[in-house]
């Protein structure tokens, strides 16, 4: 939303974020500000919230559009609500929908040719202290508790198609924005709110490897001192670009490593090896980077020896100090899993699909392994997961003292704050 309302601002069109999480009230800002379109964004896990509000402007009279992941994927359920939908990216879209007074249908929206041509997202119209609460205690690990942690894009798309993954479906171009552009960006982070942390939300930061290695310079040479964080894929990265990102400020990288079986990383099509798996551990090791991952338990066909493997995969993982996630697969719209399940009659009819079942732990109340009983796979993925819980306990006092300081720095700013309702249904919310 922050990279539309900063492109529709800079064509001169006058633009208000109104951000549920961040603990607004849709209803009562819609009406202060009476706007001639409404549009919402929403994933999967939020559609069901978007759709709420959609209705809620079409009672109003007023025009909407949709955009965003769940709309891109499933555009006949989205144009149930909305007048208009945005298949795709926003941008050029919606300057096209208010400059053309477009009413209704579905739209494929543009993909913007040179990312440095877009303005820096209008983060000025959310409450950036609030992310920045959010973010420091995902960050804190690797950050200390005086954190002003922010999250920014410094690339979008990525080559790959993963099964499960939405961009096995979208098919966006992979860009990038210049080195130049993302020091720019962290350049006025740092300016305007104290910025000293960061994290790149790119789908694989390291997917173009000279540019990247271009922006470490850039922020060396500038002495921003900035600890950061980043997702990349094992197979992207090597000894010496890690020894320059950790000088840059590099403290954290996240893997997908997805499983410890060699036979579940072909189904999904990741184009990785376990082999590679357990390189990149040692290679970050080796440069001094904190390393994170996830891995999914539940593909189709998959076998408890093959979740076996993953265990042994996040145990030996854990001692060598890596902290990993646990996903049960997640079955989201248009992937190429959804298209599969589909084809092997293993999808519910779409109508039937609660969305409100997908959440951020569990995703869904169904699950694609139709050779382990749901019972038997929700012990196993539960079993996984208290290795992962395990090897949390290994942190340091001096990590646990860490934690309860950002924690109480939270809990004093819900203190702090005139409307601890406002608060307590921002936490609920999340
Ligand atoms: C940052 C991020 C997060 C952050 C912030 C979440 C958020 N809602 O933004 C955090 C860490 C919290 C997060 C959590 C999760 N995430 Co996440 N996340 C991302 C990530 C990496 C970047 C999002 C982003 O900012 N993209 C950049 C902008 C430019 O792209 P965009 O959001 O798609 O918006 C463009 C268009 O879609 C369109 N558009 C969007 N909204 C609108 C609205 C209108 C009106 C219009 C016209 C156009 C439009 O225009 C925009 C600009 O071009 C994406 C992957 C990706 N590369 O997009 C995954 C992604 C969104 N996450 C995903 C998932 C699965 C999750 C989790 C479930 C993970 C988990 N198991 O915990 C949770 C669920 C969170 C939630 N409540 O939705 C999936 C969503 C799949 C789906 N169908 O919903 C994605 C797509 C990853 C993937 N590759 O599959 N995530
Ligand atoms: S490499 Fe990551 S971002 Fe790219 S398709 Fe696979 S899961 Fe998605």
């Amino acid at each position: 939303l922050e990279y539309i309302a900063a492109y529709l601002e800079k064509n001169g069109v006058e633009v208000k974020i109104i951000d549920e999480i961040a603990g607004q009230n849709v209803e009562k800002e819609i009406k202060k500000f009476n706007p001639e379109v409404v549009g919402v964004t929403a994933t999967t896990l939020t559609v069901r919230d978007a759709y709420r509000v959609l209705d809620l402007c079409r009672e109003l009279g007023i025009r909407t559009v949709i955009g965003g992941v769940h709309a891109t994927a499933l555009p006949n359920e989205a144009i149930k609500h909305a007048d208009i939908v945005v298949q795709g990216e926003g941008e050029i879209a919606m300057l096209d929908i208010l400059k053309n007074n477009i009413k209704r249908g579905i739209i494929q929206g543009q993909p913007v040719q040179n990312l440095d041509d877009l303005p820096v997202p209008a983060r000025h119209l959310i409450d950036m202290e609030f992310y920045m609460l959010m973010l420091n205690n995902a960050m804190m690990d690797y950050t200390s508790s005086n954190a002003r942690p922010f999250g920014m894009m410094s690339s979008r798309g990525c080559p790959f198609q993963c099964i499960f993954c939405h961009n096995s479906c979208r098919k966006i171009p992979l860009r990038f924005h210049s080195a130049a552009r993302v020091i720019f960006e962290i350049e006025s982070l740092v300016d305007k709110y104290g910025a000293n942390a960061l994290y790149f939300w790119d789908d694989n930061v390291m997917s173009n490897k000279p540019r990247f290695r271009e922006t470490c310079k850039l922020l060396i040479e500038r002495k921003l001192n900035i600890t950061w964080g980043c997702a990349t894929r094992v197979d992207a990265i090597d000894l010496d670009t890690l020894k320059l990102a950790y000088e840059a400020g590099c403290r954290e990288l996240n893997f997908g490593f997805e499983s410890g079986s060699q036979r579940m990383l072909n189904l999904m099509n990741k184009k990785t090896t376990v082999e590679q798996n357990y390189k990149a551990i040692d290679l970050c090791i080796e440069a001094g980077i904190k390393v994170r991952g996830t891995v999914i338990i539940g593909f189709p066909t998959e076998t408890e020896e093959e979740i076996r493997m993953t265990q042994e995969f996040i145990k030996k993982a854990g001692e060598k100090g890596v902290n990993i996630g646990v996903c049960w697969l997640t079955v989201f719209p248009a992937t190429e899993l959804w298209n599969m399940c589909e084809e092997n009659g293993i999808l519910k009819p779409i109508e039937t699909i609660d969305w409100s079942k997908f959440n951020v732990m569990h995703s869904s109340d169904f699950s694609p392994c139709t050779n382990i009983p749901i019972k038997r796979l929700r012990e196993l993925f539960e079993e996984t997961n208290m290795l992962t819980f395990k090897q949390k306990r290994k942190y340091s006092l001096s990590w646990i003292i860490k934690v309860m300081i950002t924690k109480q720095r939270i809990f004093m700013n819900i203190i702090k704050s005139a409307d601890i309702k406002k608060y307590a249904k921002r936490i609920k919310l999340r």
